[in-house]
């Protein structure tokens, strides 16, 4: 593993704060949600933090983002304010979707994040369509597309990366390998798990199999792959092994052993980085403690905000509805 003293101090606790903003959120909200606070359904990022932070720190503001079902991750790391983000998944007015979206289509267009997505699959193809719409436009913005390990046995992620492949799109396309696909153990349906990078000798482009447990790691990966796509050299996939700490959704069954779980949390990314980051003299473990709270207090905050926001107004159901 390489020294964190080699990287820039501001990249590094950019790092630690994207991933703990992200913790902290993720955790609150799996509590507020089991408590029967919100409506619908919700799937928590927790345990893959270090992807969407080491591949969102690599963006500028006017890049765009596409994400999933477990999406909340995404639009943290994207820069999404805690209090819109809130008020959406509280199916508030002051949502960043007026409350209309919730937890599965949560979206802001202001930071690039193009929309969670409740249908497997389906960030990819979007991801083309804005990755089309640079090439058009000649803007030297990039798209990076996340998505889980379930979401490449599906046809649109084929069709995905054969597109961009051929038209030399600048979407990079992240899968968070956490081995599960809902109840399914993705390899019981899947020969090439472990791998799934390798699938890009199929459409002729780089593919990387990289540990997604190490932010470093998929920073320093995607920042070839968006160095590539700004260049107009085309798209990259990226293989991230990851583990998620809840079941599928919060209130599911969790179908892994308990042993195997407690094993895999004994691996924690941020609990791993914060000691690199002690070992290194680069963080004392007060100032641990400082910022465990500081982020917590910001997330308190949200949670307030967005139980003491309206809820849309029925007669104002149709609003926003483009086709009849
Ligand atoms: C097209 C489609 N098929 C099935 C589902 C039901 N479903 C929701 S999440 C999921 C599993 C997705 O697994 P993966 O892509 O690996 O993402 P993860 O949940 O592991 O992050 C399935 C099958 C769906 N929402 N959309």
């Amino acid at each position: 593993m390489e020294s964190l003293k080699k990287l820039d101090k501001n990249l590094v606790s950019r790092m630690y704060e994207g991933m703990l903003k992200i913790r902290h959120f993720e955790e609150t909200q799996s509590r507020v949600f089991r408590a029967g606070e919100q409506e619908g359904f919700t799937h928590v990022y927790l345990g893959e933090e270090a992807i969407a932070v080491g591949a969102c720190l690599n963006l500028n503001p006017d890049d765009f983002i596409t994400s999933t079902h477990r999406g909340h991750g995404h639009m943290i790391a994207k820069g999404g304010d805690f209090k819109k983000m809130m008020g959406e998944l509280y199916g508030r007015t002051t949502g960043s979707c007026l409350g209309r979206s919730g937890s599965l289509h949560i979206a802001d267009r202001s930071i690039g994040m193009l929309g969670a997505n409740g249908i497997v699959g389906d960030g990819n193809p979007i991801a083309v369509g804005a990755g089309y719409s640079i090439l058009l436009r000649g803007t030297k913005q990039v798209v990076v597309s996340f998505f889980g390990d379930g979401a490449t046995n599906q046809g649109t992620f084929h069709e995905s990366l054969n597109m961009a492949a051929s038209f030399n799109l600048p979407v990079i396309f992240v899968i968070e390998n956490n081995g599960l696909s809902c109840g399914t153990i993705t390899a019981s349906v899947c020969k090439v798990l472990e791998n799934l990078g390798d699938r890009s000798v199929a459409y002729g482009i780089p593919g990387e199999n990289i540990d997604g447990m190490d932010v470093v790691e998929v920073y320093q990966t995607v920042e070839k792959a968006v160095d590539r796509a700004r260049a107009g050299q085309g798209p990259t996939l990226v293989n991230c092994k990851t583990f998620r700490h809840h079941g599928h959704f919060e209130g599911d069954i969790d179908i892994r052993d308990e042993a195997d779980i407690n094993e895999a949390l004994s691996h924690d990314a941020i609990k791993e980085f914060e000691e690199r980051m002690l070992k290194e003299c680069l963080i004392t473990q007060q100032k641990i403690d400082e910022e465990h709270k500081r982020i917590q207090q910001l997330v308190d905050e949200a949670v307030e905000f967005a139980r003491n926001s309206p809820l849309p107004k029925p007669e104002d159901a149709m609003k926003f509805v483009y086709a009849e």
